[in-house]
């Protein structure tokens, strides 16, 4: 099952500008920051509270024209782009979802932020949102 919210993430074109933004305005801190070349991301999380127990929201900036942020920000322009939720075990989770008939985007997890294994499931199996699992 689903644990907690590990990131909400968002789509911008600037992630300098867009650290700064959130760091100034909010007071969020960032705690990390890294290149993902088979997502085709540099991204940023930065904790809401003092630990990222309260949750992260996760800058994402395209790395090339054909990833996945450069398609969603030229379709509609910076936002919220995923909802990423933590799990225990993302096979047993992941096999549980497309025995309810949901379809997750990768056969078998790939590499997300720090090492982790993720997966997506299709936002129109989701009413719309990009959910990604995230094994902690
Ligand atoms: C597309 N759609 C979305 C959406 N992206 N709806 C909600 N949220 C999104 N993010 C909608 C489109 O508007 C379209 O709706 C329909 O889904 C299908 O679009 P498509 O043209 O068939 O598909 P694409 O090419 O737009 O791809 C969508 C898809 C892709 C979700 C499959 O973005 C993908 O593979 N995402 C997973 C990887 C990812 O997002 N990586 C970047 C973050 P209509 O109604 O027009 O048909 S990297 C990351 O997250 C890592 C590092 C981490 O956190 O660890």
């Amino acid at each position: 099952g689903l644990r907690r919210i590990d990131h909400v993430g968002i789509a911008v074109a600037d992630l300098d500008a867009a650290i700064d933004f959130y760091q100034r305005t909010f007071g969020m801190r960032c705690v990390h920051t890294e290149t993902n070349t088979e997502q085709g991301v540099r991204e940023a999380m930065l904790a809401v509270g003092p630990t990222t127990e309260g949750g992260c929201v996760q800058l994402l900036a395209p790395l090339t024209p054909e990833s996945a942020i450069a398609k969603f920000l030229d379709r509609n322009g910076p936002g919220v782009q995923q909802v990423a939720y933590t799990v225990a075990d993302i096979d047993a989770a992941c096999a549980a979802l497309r025995e309810r008939g949901l379809r997750l985007l990768y056969d078998t997890p790939r590499r997300g932020t720090a090492g982790s294994r993720i997966n997506f499931v299709h936002p129109k199996d989701a009413h719309g949102v990009l959910i990604e699992l995230v094994e902690v």
